[in-house]
């Protein structure tokens, strides 16, 4: 065994020795929940899984697999809680649960899968969090690092449980994806570099205030590694203060870069992407468009360049980067009008970010759904300023046309194929529609995928 297997067995073995004389709650099961009770069992320590709901999606799966793991589903029960020593909860419970706050004044442990993960990982970790951007900047990364010649492991809110990531051979880098919920049980991250992208109003049903958000999102810092922030971000700048002193810090923007900054330069009539007045490609060389896009671009260009990955290939992977599904996707140019699916906008941040990066005549914008507490009003100006017509669906369609009212013609419809119908119905040549909901897409849809592909395949079928 060479030195790094050992110490990377030993601190994998410290951890999970660690919780061999724990009696081990895991608390959902969704994705995180089943990949937390394969690992764990998979490594000799027996747990038990809890889930509010009486048939949750893990369930099936959990009994196939492991038929002997002690499951309790519905409503949860203090009598299983109490017997627990750690408790490990998946990012859609809330730490704030009467029965997690209770175990925890007894002196129980709560964490997630990632301060597990983070407890074991050897290889440096590269962590990403924001209100917006997060998927779209974590891939990008994920790409230029393997383009690099090196070898990645991505996951985290994107889509892979972390722990399913120390599955795989010990990579050169993990780049993960981090949530709100999942940095609120997260303490001992340690990146190598991290990021918080920007702020904007999100998950306002889970926290009592946008401070509060913004706290569970900077316990990404933890530790010692270099910090990657939006300039242009006042939330995001003013956490600087507090950073100063453990911190490397490299800020990116989407003006004229200073020393050491990422930014956008002007020169011979092209807009570059830049580092301080040295230029490094120009924007119309890049796949992805949008104002947010260069953000996204500039903050993955630091992130790679504080883990000492070589600019040449970044860039490489910066260009052929086509973006995610779901995030301002092109669909399809019908007699002119160009659609958009933007169904991952599930705040309204993002959708603002969205409408400003669609260039057309006049826009028409598809939008609604769950608002998840938000204050809407922000949409409001951009609206005014950039769209013609909104047309409304979903739980909070009529709160949505209260705060837009008087900004554009506004439509409601009950159900996707009638909000595209009417949209081609009202888009002429030079037109673009734009299905970017600001809305979580839960009360029609099993997520934004699902609204994304229904969006679509209407589409499809105004084009046929
Ligand atoms: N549950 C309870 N009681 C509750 C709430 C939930 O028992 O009060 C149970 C549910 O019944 C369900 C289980 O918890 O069975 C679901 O767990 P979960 O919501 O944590 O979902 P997972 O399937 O484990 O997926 C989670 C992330 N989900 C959330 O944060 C809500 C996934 O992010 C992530 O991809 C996955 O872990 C792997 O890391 C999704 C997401 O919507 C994409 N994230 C939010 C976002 O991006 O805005 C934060
Ligand atoms: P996240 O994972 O944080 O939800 P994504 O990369 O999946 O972010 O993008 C989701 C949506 O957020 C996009 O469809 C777009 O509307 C918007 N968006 C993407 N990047 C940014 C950004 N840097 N700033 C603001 N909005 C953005």
């Amino acid at each position: 065994m060479s030195v790094l297997q050992e110490k990377m067995s030993n601190s994998m073995s410290n951890a999970i020795t660690a919780l061999a004389s724990k009696r081990v709650l895991i608390v959902g099961l969704g994705k995180t929940g089943l990949s937390c009770a394969r690992f764990l069992n998979k490594r000799g320590i027996e747990v038990a899984v809890t889930d509010s709901r009486d048939n949750p999606p893990g369930l099936e799966k959990l009994k196939q697999e492991l038929p002997d793991i002690a499951v309790f589903v519905g409503a949860f029960s203090q009598e299983v809680f109490e017997r627990a020593d750690v408790l490990i909860v998946s990012p859609g419970v809330s730490v704030n649960e009467l029965h997690i706050q209770a175990a925890e004044a007894r002196g129980a442990e709560v964490i997630g899968d990632v301060e597990l993960f983070a407890r074991i990982a050897e290889a440096p970790v590269l962590a990403i969090t924001g209100s917006n951007g997060k998927s779209t900047v974590t891939t990008l990364l994920g790409e230029m690092v393997r383009v690099s010649g090196l070898n990645v492991a991505v996951g985290g809110n994107l889509g892979t449980p972390v722990l399913d990531l120390l599955e795989q051979p010990v990579p050169d880098f993990y780049v993960l994806e981090l949530s709100s919920f999942q940095l609120e049980t997260t303490s001992s991250l340690n990146a190598m570099v991290s990021t918080l992208l920007n702020i904007s109003e999100d998950h306002m049903d889970r926290y009592n205030s946008l401070e509060e958000y913004i706290r569970a999102k900077t316990r990404i810092f933890s530790g010692n590694g270099t910090v990657v922030l939006n300039k242009d971000d006042v939330q995001v700048i003013k956490l600087k203060e507090s950073l100063t002193k453990s911190h490397k810090i490299i800020e990116f923007t989407l003006e004229e870069p200073v020393v050491n900054e990422f930014g956008i330069c002007n020169k011979d009539n092209q807009r570059w992407l830049c580092i301080a007045n040295k230029n490094l490609l120009p924007v119309n060389k890049l796949k992805i468009k949008g104002m947010h896009n260069l953000a996204n671009a500039l903050a993955a260009l630091a992130l790679g360049q504080a883990a000492g990955l070589p600019m040449d290939t970044m860039l490489q992977a910066l260009q052929a980067f086509p973006g995610l599904p779901h995030r301002t996707q092109w669909v399809a140019n019908i007699e002119g009008v160009d659609w958009f699916n933007d169904s991952k906008a599930t705040n309204v941040g993002a959708a603002q970010a969205a409408i400003n990066g669609v260039e057309a005549r006049q826009l028409i914008l598809i939008a609604g759904g769950q608002g998840k507490g938000q204050d809407f009003s922000p949409l409001k100006e951009t609206v005014q300023e950039k769209v013609s017509t909104v047309i409304l669906l979903g739980e909070d369609s009529r709160l949505l046309k209260d705060m837009l009212d008087g900004s554009a013609e506004i439509f409601i419809v009950n159900t996707m194929n009638e909000a595209v119908n009417k949209a081609a119905s009202i888009a002429q040549q030079g037109d673009a529609v734009l299905l970017s909901p600001a809305c979580a897409s839960f009360d029609m849809f099993s997520g934004y995928e699902e609204r994304g592909n229904v969006f679509i395949k209407a589409v499809k079928e105004v084009q046929s």
